[in-house]
């Protein structure tokens, strides 16, 4: 591993930059799951690489139905494994959330060492891995259709970060409120979401898990409103207000420096 200081001034991203390229050499990520990041960056670095006010408003929203769901599950992909494992057990345990091993480029390979990783975190039931329990989503081509009959297939709220479009979209038709995490606010999955959160999910699973212990202590009729009044439709037009504005101001700063 290579030794990052904490003073570089992108020393969280170079951080998941080496968890990835070591999972990568171990076998959990997939060469294109460093592509994906690489999007993802390419966002981030344009919103400021911060938590935008947009996206804390999604992650309030995410919390309050987390709360709220009866079968709330955690999709974990290999992205996810490498650079948030610990956060999703965290997650996991302070909502009763299951966790559920999902991929675009299945194989069983994988599925064992991403297993290994989110139980070495601290989960102890991951879903997903046993093939007794594998139900396919109707009118879903990819892999990313096998899911665990106990767990998505069965889930009221469906939480799942980086995401290929395809799926979301599959899920909505079921009945089920999908959150989705994306840094990419025009993503199918984005555009599909109940409620997109278009943050770095690194920063995302500490902020979700903070609002889920502030809003435990609140009333449900509380939570109820939290929840009911989130319009996404309307928060992703906050995203891509704030980026306008945010790209605008910066060349305003270089008009006037030349
Ligand atoms: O592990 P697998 O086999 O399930 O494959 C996972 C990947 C991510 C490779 C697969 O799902 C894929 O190809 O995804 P896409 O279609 O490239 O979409 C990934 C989305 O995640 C893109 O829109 C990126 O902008 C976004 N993204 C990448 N890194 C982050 C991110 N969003 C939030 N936080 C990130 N760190």
């Amino acid at each position: 591993m290579y030794n990052i200081s904490r003073l570089h001034p992108r020393a969280e991203s170079l951080r998941s930059r080496e968890m990835l390229s070591q999972s990568l050499e171990r076998g959990l990520l997939v060469p294109q799951g460093l592509i994906a990041y690489g999007r993802g960056e390419a966002f981030d670095y344009l919103f400021g690489e911060r938590t935008i006010p947009a996206a804390r408003n999604a992650i309030r929203a995410a919390a309050a139905q987390m709360i709220l769901a009866d079968r709330p599950v955690i999709s974990v992909n290999g992205n996810v494994a490498s650079v948030a494992a610990k956060g999703v057990a965290t997650l996991s345990k302070i909502t009763g959330a299951d966790v559920e091993i999902n991929l675009f480029y299945r194989s069983q390979e994988r599925i064992r060492k991403i297993s290994g990783v989110l139980r070495d975190a601290g989960i102890r039931n991951v879903l997903g891995v046993d093939p007794a329990y594998q139900k396919r989503i109707p009118e879903l081509c990819s892999e990313r259709r096998r899911v665990d009959s106990r767990g998505i297939m069965k889930a009221d709220v469906v939480v799942i970060p980086l995401e290929d479009g395809d799926r979301t979209e599959s899920l909505r038709k079921m009945g089920k409120l999908v959150i989705a995490v994306d840094l990419n606010p025009l993503s199918r999955t984005s555009q599909s979401a109940s409620i997109s959160i278009v943050d770095d999910i690194v920063r995302v699973i500490p902020h979700m898990i903070d609002q889920i212990r502030y809003l435990n202590r609140l009333t449900d009729e509380e939570i109820h409103h939290i929840a009911s009044s989130f319009d996404n439709s309307a928060n992703l037009g906050s995203v891509l207000s704030y980026l306008a504005h945010r790209i605008s101001r910066l060349s305003t700063k270089r008009q006037e420096k030349s």
